[in-house]
């Protein structure tokens, strides 16, 4: 197993047990990292706290950090750097879409829900980004997340899917101008897992269906699965990468 002993890690995006933000804590918890949590409200602390509290051992610090708000974002990296010094690498596993706007057709997404989505889902890379690199001293690593819809047309994944699409593209851009600081991003494609994000889905079994029938492992993945990616994202092992995508599906992206 990879040891991150000693290294720190910034995990944005819990929501619950069953996000891949919390399959990402997790893997980097078993290779013995320590944990930062940021949480976008009051309302989302609790379970957060509850699950940081869950790990063995447990020597994590939560810091509260909306994305939309560039003052909650210089806060959050301050009080990280006040608290660590420095830090190794951020997942950054927060996005965003209204309910009406994934469903029916792409054509009429409103402007106010377009803006909302890239704001959250796309820009907030950037933005995390830029305040990273000010507490990655040592050099670091970025992962975000991202899914299938961002490189070709997925049914109701509509303007998240160019959302995603703008979120690829950042990392690529972003491994530029970060890569003279030693600084990585990349970008992990996980299959279809049911996580909040996924609830309220019509058809999410259908989808997961689908995989188990033509994806090359024939099953989906796990949380577990794209954590460990993760790890290796996070790690030395993966030196040589940057502004990858690695798709963790199964293999479904290579299919017709
Ligand atoms: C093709 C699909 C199925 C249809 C599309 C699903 C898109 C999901 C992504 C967005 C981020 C979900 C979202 O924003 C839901 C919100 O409108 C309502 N939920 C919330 O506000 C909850 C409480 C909070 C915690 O959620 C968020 N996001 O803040 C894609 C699926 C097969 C795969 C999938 C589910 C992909 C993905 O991007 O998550």
């Amino acid at each position: 197993m990879i040891s991150l002993k000693g290294k720190t890690f910034v995990v944005m995006g819990v929501a619950n047990f069953r996000s891949i933000a919390w399959g990402i804590a997790q893997s980097l918890h078993t290779a013995g990292a320590n944990l930062i949590f940021t949480y976008a409200n009051e309302r989302l602390e609790k379970g957060v706290r509850e699950l940081a509290d869950s790990l063995e051992n447990p020597n994590t610090i939560l810091v509260q950090c909306d994305v939309t708000s560039d003052e909650d974002l210089a806060k959050c990296f301050a009080s990280i750097k006040e608290q660590v010094g420095s830090i190794h690498g951020v997942a950054h596993c927060i996005a965003f879409a209204n309910k009406e706007d994934l469903k029916g057709e792409f054509v009429d997404t409103s402007r106010a829900g377009y803006l909302l989505s890239q704001d959250v889902s796309a820009y907030s890379l950037v933005a995390v980004a830029r305040e990273a690199k000010a507490v990655m001293a040592e050099g670091g690593s970025i992962v975000t997340l991202t899914y299938l819809g961002g490189e070709r047309v997925m049914q109701n994944y509509n303007l998240m899917g160019v959302s995603k699409a703008a979120l690829e593209a950042s990392v690529r851009y972003l491994a530029n101008d970060l890569g003279k600081y030693n600084i990585r991003v990349n970008s992990i494609s996980a299959g279809p897992i049911r996580t909040l994000s996924a609830k309220g889905v019509g058809d999410f079994n259908t989808i997961l269906k689908e995989i188990e029938e033509k994806a090359p492992l024939r099953r989906n993945v796990t949380q577990e699965e794209v954590g460990d990616s993760a790890v290796f994202l996070f790690s030395d092992l993966s030196r040589g990468i940057t502004g990858e995508n690695l798709h963790v599906d199964s293999g479904y992206h290579i299919m017709g």
